[in-house]
C-alpha cells in the first residue's frame, strides 16, 4: 500500500461533486477508504496535508457540506447524518493515527538517546593500584587471618614515641643511625612505625596482636634508599608470647607471600628495642641469602615504658620494608621506580 498523500489522494473513490448524487454506501466506502489511507502514513507533516486534503476548506467533504443548504428538510436531516458520520469516521483515524506517530517519535528519540552507564568513559583507561599497596595489602591479608588487627597512627611524631619509648635515648648511634627528618627539638617524620605500637601497648592491655603498616621517613636517597618509604611492623603480647612462636609465625608468613616453601634463617641481631633480635634471610632461587626482615622480643624496658609489667607479660615484634617484599614479588630492579609514577611501569602489574 502506497503511503506518500499524492497517491493516496490518486486512489480514493472518486464520488460525485453534486451532494444530491451521492448515497450512504458510497460514502461509508469513502470513509472507510480515507481511514485505511491514514493508516498508512508515516509523518506528522504528512498527516497534516492529507488532513487538510480530506477535512479542510477545498476538501470534497466540505464541498459537499456547502451544498446541504440545497436540500429540503428531510434530506438535509439524512444526507447530513451521513456527512457528519463520514467525517467523524476520518477525525478519529487522523487522530488515532496522530497519536501513533507521537508515541513512535517519541520511542524513536528516546531509543536513540539511550545511554548505557555501566560503559566505561571514552579515552578512559582503567586505573589500578600501585605494586607498593598490592604488596602491603598481601602482607596484610596473611596477618589478619593469623588474627591481627591493623593499627595505625601519625607520621608526624615526638622524639619520644620514635625513640625513647623504644629505649633508643638521646645519643644513642641508632638516632644517627636513622638519619632523621626532624621539624624543631622534639617533632620530627617517624622513621618507622613503631610509634604506633608503642601508641597502642600504652592505650590497651595485652594480649595485643597488631600489624601497623604505613609510610616512614629517612634522610637518605640513593639506588636502594627512599626518603619515604613503606614499612609494615607487627607486634604480639600475650602471657606467653615466645620466640619459637615469633619463628613459627614468621616461617609461616613468608611462606605464604612467596606462595612457596623456602628456606629461612634466623641470624642474631642487635634492635635497642628487641632482647634478643635477629634479622631474617630467605634463600633467593639463584643461593644468595636475601635478608628481608627484623625481629625479636620486645625488650623487657620498652614494655615498661608502656605501662606493661615484663614479669607478666612477653611480647615479640618484627618489621619489614614493603617495597624490599614488592621487589622480590614482582622482581623489580630499582626502588626508584616505585615513586616516578611513570605509567609505563605502573601498569605492569595487573
Ligand atoms: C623491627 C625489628 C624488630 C619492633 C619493635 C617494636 C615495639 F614497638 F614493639 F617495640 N615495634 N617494632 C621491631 C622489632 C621492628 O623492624 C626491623
Amino acid at each position: 500500500m502506497p503511503n506518500d498523500t499524492a497517491t493516496l489522494l490518486q486512489n480514493l473513490p472518486k464520488l460525485s461533486d453534486t451532494l444530491a448524487e451521492l448515497t450512504e454506501p458510497e460514502l461509508n466506502d469513502y470513509a472507510e477508504t480515507v481511514a485505511k489511507g491514514i493508516t498508512h502514513i508515516d509523518n506528522a507533516q504528512d498527516l497534516g496535508q492529507f488532513r487538510a486534503s480530506v477535512t479542510g476548506k477545498k476538501s470534497a467533504l466540505t464541498n459537499w457540506s456547502k451544498q446541504m443548504g440545497k436540500l429540503d428538510a428531510q434530506q438535509k436531516k439524512q444526507v447530513g447524518g451521513w456527512l457528519h458520520a463520514v467525517r467523524t469516521r476520518i477525525n478519529e483515524a487522523l487522530s488515532n493515527r496522530q497519536t501513533e506517530l507521537e508515541t513512535e517519535a517519541l520511542n524513536a528519540k528516546l531509543a536513540s538517546e539511550t545511554i548505557d552507564v555501566t560503559l566505561p568513559a571514552k579515552g578512559q583507561q582503567k586505573g589500578q593500584l600501585h605494586p607498593v599497596t598490592m604488596t602491603a595489602r598481601r602482607m596484610q591479608q596473611f596477618f589478619k587471618q593469623a588474627g591481627f588487627n591493623v593499627a595505625t597512627g601519625p607520621e608526624v611524631e615526638s622524639d619520644y614515641y620514635n625513640f625513647e619509648a623504644l629505649n633508643i635515648p638521646a645519643h644513642h648511634p641508632a638516632r644517627a643511625m636513622h638519619d632523621t627528618f626532624y621539624f624543631d627539638a622534639h617533632y620530627l617524620l617517624r622513621t618507622h612505625t613503631s610509634p604506633v605500637q608503642i601508641r597502642t601497648m600504652q592505650a590497651g592491655k595485652p594480649p595485643i596482636r597488631i600489624i601497623c603498616p604505613g609510610r616512614v621517613y629517612r634522610n637518605d636517597s640513593d639506588q636502594t634508599h627512599s626518603p619515604m618509604f613503606h614499612q609494615l611492623e607487627g607486634l604480639m603480647v600475650t602471657e606467653k608470647s615466645t620466640f619459637a612462636e615469633l619463628k613459627g609465625l614468621i616461617l609461616a608468613f613468608l611462606q605464604a607471600f612467596f606462595a612457596k616453601e623456602l628456606e629461612v634463617r634466623f641470624r642474631p641481631s642487635f634492635f635497642p628495642f628487641t632482647e634478643p633480635s635477629a634479622e631474617v634471610d630467605i634463600l633467593s632461587d639463584s643461593g644468595k641469602w636475601l635478608e628481608v626482615m627484623g625481629c625479636g622480643m620486645v625488650h623487657p624496658k620498652v614494655l615498661q615504658n608502656c605501662g606493661i609489667d615484663p614479669n607478666e607479660y612477653t611480647g615479640f615484634a618484627f618489621g619489614m620494608g614493603i617495597e624490599r617484599f614488592a621487589m622480590l614479588y614482582y622482581g623489580i630492579e630499582d626502588l626508584r621506580l616505585f615513586f616516578q609514577n611513570d605509567v609505563r611501569f605502573l601498569r605492569q602489574f595487573g
